[in-house]
């Protein structure tokens, strides 16, 4: 008589399959005092908006996705098709996940008020580095989510108006050679690369931490005349020879937010867009951009500030206000501060 299969095994099962996305957040938690599960929902929610944004972003060229749409967001910025896209998408199954009583974005004016009395505000620029689109580079979606202070009441505009720290969760999808979704919950920060073959995300990057000193720094050389005295220092301090300092830094550059950042926040070294005399309150936006990357890049151990204060505890007075970003390993980011400062560096 054969003998039965689970006699037969050797050992203890090892894992034949990794930890998805969704079992990693409802991990984390189930140890949240009071959980509802609507958090997990929610991020779930999120995760397949990132997931249809994807297949859309990958097929984009034979879909005649790609160009514009001949009009302007209210950065002014051209829009392209799949700006619009993306950011319909995650309209649609947020709205429809009825856990964000207020959705803002990019490419919208002003934030879509919705009728469930909803715990979160999520805040997102759908399709970041949209320029990169027609030349087939990286772009990716940043997302962050607060919780709401009141539930029951009409949603306002000032309730989205919160600084950054008290974010709940944020995070980013990145469209590149593979597709990413890196996340923090405030229990530091995790990657997860998805498996296109069956739409899943798989816990690839447990645990990302920033280096505390880097060697590259990525920030757009051609605005060099127009930055202030500090920045064209700090960026002539790094291009000098110095073993010792292992100086000069590399530079990389993408022009995608999420694609420069996430080397940063992987490699270590520095990411910058300082203020400079075209964009003198900087150019990235701070409830959708600066924001999330600065949760991230905290959790990870790493830094962000807008020169010199912390990006975190920023007041924002508008929707769509900008500020100047520095992210990256704290040594690095340290020294761009000390520039702007005129200290010893
Ligand atoms: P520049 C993309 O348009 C974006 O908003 C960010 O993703 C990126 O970091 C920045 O602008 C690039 O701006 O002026 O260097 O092209």
């Amino acid at each position: 008589m054969s003998e039965s299969p689970v006699s037969m095994h050797p050992g203890p099962i090892q894992p034949l399959v990794g930890t998805t996305l969704r079992e990693h957040v409802l991990s984390g938690m189930q140890a949240a005092p009071g959980a509802t599960g609507e958090f997990t929902s929610l991020i779930n929610h999120l995760s397949l908006a990132i997931r249809i944004i994807n297949s859309r972003v990958r097929q984009a060229g034979l879909a005649g996705m790609l160009g514009y749409t001949g009009n302007t967001n209210v950065q002014g910025e051209a829009v392209q098709k799949l700006d619009i896209y993306a950011n319909d998408v995650l309209l649609n199954v947020l709205e429809r996940s009825g856990h964000c009583g207020i959705i803002a974005s990019e490419e919208m004016d002003d934030p879509v008020f919705t009728q469930h009395p909803s715990k979160y505000i999520a805040m997102f620029d759908p399709l970041d580095g949209s320029s990169n689109i027609d030349t087939n580079g990286t772009i990716g979606t940043i997302f962050g989510i607060i919780r709401r202070k009141v539930t029951d009441s009409k949603p306002t505009l000032e309730e989205a108006l919160r600084p950054g720290y008290e974010i709940a969760a944020a995070g980013y999808a990145l469209y590149g050679p593979a597709t990413q979704f890196v996340l923090s919950t405030g229990q530091g920060v995790h990657g997860f690369t998805l498996d296109p073959s069956i739409g899943e995300f798989f816990l690839s990057h447990p645990n990302i931490r920033c280096p505390q000193k880097g060697t590259t720094y990525s920030v757009n050389g051609g605005n060099r005349a127009l930055w202030s005295e500090g920045t064209r220092k700090w960026a002539e301090f790094l291009k000098a020879s110095d073993k010792a300092s292992g100086r000069p830094y590399g530079s990389r550059y993408i022009g995608s937010l999420v694609a420069d950042a996430h080397r940063t926040l992987l490699k270590g070294g520095i990411f910058a867009y300082p203020a400079d005399e075209k964009s003198p309150k900087g150019k990235l936006r701070i409830l959708y951009e600066a924001n999330p990357m600065a949760f991230l890049f905290e959790q990870a151990g790493g830094m962000a500030i807008d020169g010199v204060n912390r990006i975190l505890d920023v007041q924002p007075k508008e929707l769509h206000e900008r500020t100047p970003l520095v992210l990256g390993s704290v040594e690095d980011v340290m020294t761009f501060k000390r520039f702007q400062l005129g200290q010893q560096v």
